[in-house]
């Protein structure tokens, strides 16, 4: 690991501040333009050793960050609390303990995830022909991430690309650049070769002079604005990218669920990190007939949630991560009081817990076409509206730009299981509530402006690197009916061709034999000739 703060040429740097007290914990610098794209070399240098290592060296590495991890676990908890202003409860079951097991995971299956398959080519056996699928590393992986899970999301990304035999490079957010330095430190004091995991800290621009540079995968988590942005970028050098990008995630509450637990889970879901998370409940739809207990159980659950320093213990709201992300917070409860919805509880900052701390709020008499119901608030607010029917709230559900998770409460879950595959939306589910990516076996990612593309599971895996098609032909002996030159004969066997070898039928191809074998002769007679 490099840190950029000892080899960067910059002149600036970046302050890193604890959200909860203002108060400075660091600096970092900017990384120049140029600095990344000597990174991007080194990189490139790390990759051509590290692809050639077997999956034993690569598991012992990755196993061995875990060790670190657990090692220094109050530590990093604390350091992520700092940082992002989360409570330090979080930082541990919402960080470190799903990306320890998604460590783990990758450490053991990649080798079996990856492993050359046979691939059933139909017809063509019967020709001889066998088809292997081998996957290749890719090279470089950039992975830009946000702030509000600064060491889940990256570390988990970069374990993935290690295991599948890539370098990496990590841009942390700027208001996280400490974080994401330590997920560096942790690689080198497990053993990485140098470069093989590079921290490159620094803003939007050192972003976009990562996506610049051209390595072999982007990895973004953020704003649809800035997605788009680098989708461009990337563009220019053909890079491939996989695109995070948020949401406005429904939760639909039939009035024959368990309420207690679904109450239970929709505090939890809209609260955990200050609501800032990209599948955080946005948009809560409740049964009509079950509206006003539901929301009185919520309003109860909320006034005995504590707020405050993330750093205690028994805090369960910290701060909000950015005077600017709790403006929008602010602009968007003003907008539902603007638009006639009820403020049941909370509705302003928390002064008494410092500056940037915004209170859980409940609102009820929302309606899907507010605006604050369609742009992501990423905050701790709970809008509430009502519906009547199941065909309503799957379409309340589907009425957004967004479609990264959902979830669906009822008593039924046959009627959940199929409400649940009519939203628009990457992961949805049944009786439970936003935890999904701490699920290290299944793919992660968004429908419609969620994103791109997809992070975890074998499908995650999948977009760290390339398949390589094997195909052999094991009775090299006869040349193919569809080679050179053409003839009458040639255009009568390809006709044979799309009618019947194209229809996949064993059957109906042995009417093609005896054109096959005319064909056949007929090339074999033109190379003598
Ligand atoms: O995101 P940005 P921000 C949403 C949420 C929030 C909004 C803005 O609604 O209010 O996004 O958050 C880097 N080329 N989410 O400002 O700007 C940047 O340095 C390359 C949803 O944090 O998208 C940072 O590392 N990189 C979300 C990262 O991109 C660039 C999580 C994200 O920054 C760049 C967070 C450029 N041109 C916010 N410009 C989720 N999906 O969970 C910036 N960056």
């Amino acid at each position: 690991m490099t840190p950029a703060t000892e080899t960067t040429t910059a002149t600036e740097e970046l302050i890193s501040l604890d959200p909860a007290t203002g108060r400075e914990i660091g600096r970092v610098a900017i990384t120049s333009a140029e600095y990344v794209v000597d990174a991007v070399a080194r990189s490139r240098a790390a990759f051509a050793e590290w692809r050639k290592t077997s999956f034993t060296e690569r598991r012992r590495i990755v196993m061995k960050a875990r060790e670190v991890i657990l090692d220094e676990l109050d530590e990093i908890a604390r350091l992520i609390s700092v940082e992002s202003g989360k409570p330090f409860a979080e930082a541990i079951s919402m960080e470190i303990a799903p990306v320890l097991d998604l460590m783990q995971y990758f450490a053991r299956k990649t080798e079996k995830l990856l492993s050359p398959a046979r691939r059933g080519v139909g017809l063509y056996s019967l020709l001889g022909r066998s088809s292997k699928i081998v996957y290749h590393p890719l090279g470089v992986v950039g992975i830009i991430p946000a702030w509000n899970y600064p060491f889940a999301i990256p570390l988990g990304e970069a374990a993935m690309a290690l295991m599948a035999g890539n370098s990496v490079i990590i841009k942390p957010s700027e208001l996280t650049p400490l974080v994401g330095l330590k997920i560096g430190d942790i690689f080198e004091k497990a053993g990485a070769s140098k470069d093989l995991v590079q921290v490159i800290t620094g803003d939007g621009r050192t972003g976009a002079a990562l996506v610049d540079a051209a390595p072999d995968k982007i990895m973004f988590t953020g704003s649809v604005a800035t997605g788009k942005k680098i989708a461009k970028a990337a563009a220019e050098n053909l890079t491939s990218v996989v695109l995070e990008l948020g949401g406005k995630d429904p939760m639909i509450v039939f009035a024959d669920a368990n309420l207690e637990l679904a109450a239970d889970a929709a505090v939890w879901g809209a609260f955990c990190n200050a609501g800032q998370s990209c599948s955080s409940v946005e948009r809560l739809f409740v049964e009509e007939s079950i509206a006003e207990t539901f929301t009185a159980m919520l309003v109860d659950r909320v006034k005995k949630l504590k707020q405050g320093i993330g750093t205690g213990e028994d805090i369960s709201i910290g701060a909000m991560s950015s005077e600017r992300q709790l403006k929008i917070v602010e602009e968007h409860v003003e907008q539902f009081r603007r638009d006639g919805a009820t403020i049941a509880i909370g509705g302003s900052r928390n002064e008494s817990a410092g500056e940037l701390f915004y209170e859980p709020t409940i609102i009820t008499n929302a309606r899907n076409d507010m605006r604050a119901m369609q742009e992501e608030t990423f905050g701790p607010t709970l809008p509430i509206a009502t519906f009547k029917t199941e065909k309503e709230a799957i379409e309340l559900a589907n009425d957004s730009e967004f479609g990264l998770t959902a979830s669906v409460w009822t008593g039924d879950v046959g009627k959940g299981k199929g409400v649940a595959v009519q939203i628009e939306a990457g992961s949805v589910t049944v009786n439970e509530v936003l935890y999904t990516h701490g699920i290290g076996q299944t793919p992660w990612g968004g429908f419609k402006n969620s994103g791109r593309g997809r992070t975890h599971g074998i499908e995650g895996l999948m977009e760290l690197v390339q398949p390589q098609h094997i195909h052999i032909n094991r009775i090299a002996i006869l040349p193919n009916a569809w080679w050179m030159p053409y003839t009458p004969t040639a255009a009568k066997t390809f006709r044979g061709f799309a009618k019947y070898f194209a229809s996949g039928s064993i059957l109906r191809t042995t009417r093609l034999v005896p054109q096959l074998l005319r064909r056949i002769r007929e090339l074999q007679k033109s190379r003598k000739s």
